[in-house]
């Protein structure tokens, strides 16, 4: 059998060999394609011969195809999947305008106008009235449902009162006033209008209940509607300048010894003799000193030495009796007893306190 075999290969090769010349071969291949042989039965050679031929007795017919037969029609393949849904179409031309309905009957023939005259009306609100008619000088004829105003229940003329302007509601006869600028109704009675003058009224200074404030070493007013700190006690001086907290600063035990003619008197030094003096400034408001020697002589000279300390080095004067200047920290050495004024000028600014030495050496 295997050898059989390798004689179909062997004339399938010379079939390869043939198909050069097809034209000479086309008789030994059939319409559908199939090659019939004769193969011996002892050498197993064989010849390929035309289809139809009949082998000798020591051959055996071969026949084999060079294709198939045509298989049968395959099976309908499955429905394939939905494709997406267009876009709308465009809008289409609207329609023809339509004809015109026919005219509505003619409405009734009104009244005579002149008959509605003083006729009763109402305005949409329900209130009665008459109707009235006007012509104007073109011709034109309008009507009006006319209201009869209710009387005024105010007194005529009005009241007048201090300080407002009076007012009065018709319909209920109430009157009531208005305040002039500047003064106020306190007491809410109307009879003696705006009593409070609030630009001086120390109880409702600029507005009803601001009272000026009392104490704080300050004496208080209400002007032109504002507190002010009018002067300050005795005693006491307003050193920072603000009114919140009035006269704060209590001045020295020298005041008042503001002027020349009213100096403070330190009395009297002989020989020996020293003191110092505490006190304060506040702005503006000078401090004046006086004193004396005595017991000076040519046996026994006076040696008057005036000692400021360094915050009113530079204010203090210091003058004699005779009208000799002397300057502070320079002793002035003399044989007769003298008067010497010591005179430091205020300040602009606050100095809380100040001392100056004296010694009569
Ligand atoms: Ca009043
Ligand atoms: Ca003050
Ligand atoms: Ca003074």
């Amino acid at each position: 059998m295997r050898r059989l075999i390798g004689a179909a290969l062997v004339a399938a090769l010379v079939l390869t060999v043939g198909v050069g010349v097809a034209g000479a071969l086309g008789g030994l291949v059939a319409a559908d394609g199939t090659i019939t042989a004769c193969v011996q039965k002892d050498s197993f050679n064989a010849r390929i011969v035309p289809d139809g031929t009949a082998c000798r007795s020591t051959e055996q017919l071969l026949t084999f195809n060079q294709k198939g037969l045509k298989g049968d029609q395959g099976l309908q393949g499955t429905q394939g999947i939905q494709g997406v849904k267009g876009d709308p179409g465009e809008q289409g031309v609207p329609g023809p305008q339509g004809t015109d309905g026919t005219d509505g009957k003619d409405g009734k023939d009104g009244k005579d106008g002149g008959d509605l005259v003083g006729s009763p009306c109402s305005l949409p609100n329900g209130t009665p009235g008459t109707v009235e008619m006007t012509v104007a000088a073109n011709g034109a004829i309008s009507w009006t449902c006319h209201i009869e105003p209710p009387p005024s229940l105010c007194p005529s003329p009005l009241p007048t009162y201090a300080n407002a302007v009076t007012a009065c509601d018709p319909a209920t006869g109430n009157v009531s006033i208005t305040c002039n600028a500047g003064f106020a109704n306190v007491d809410g009675t109307t009879a003696n209008g705006c009593e409070v003058n609030l630009m001086t009224d120390p109880n409702n200074c600029g507005s009803v209940g601001n009272r000026v404030p009392s104490g704080l070493h300050a004496n208080w007013a209400c002007a032109a509607g504002a507190v002010v700190l009018v002067s300050c006690q005795a005693g006491y001086f307003n050193a920072n300048g603000a009114t919140a907290d009035g006269c704060e600063f209590q001045t020295d035990s020298f005041e008042p010894n503001d002027t020349l003619a009213t100096p403070s008197k330190l009395g009297s030094l002989s020989p020996g003799g020293s003191l110092s003096l505490f006190a304060n400034l506040t702005p503006l408001n000078d401090d004046w000193f006086q004193f004396s020697t005595n017991g000076c002589s040519v046996f026994s000279l006076c040696h008057v030495l005036i000692q400021p300390s360094a915050n009113v080095a530079g204010i203090v004067q210091i003058t004699r009796e005779d009208g000799l200047a002397l300057a502070p920290n320079a002793t002035d050495t003399t044989s007769v007893g003298h008067t010497y004024t010591i005179h430091v000028v205020a300040p602009a600014a606050y100095v809380s306190s100040y001392t100056i030495s004296i010694q009569n050496t």
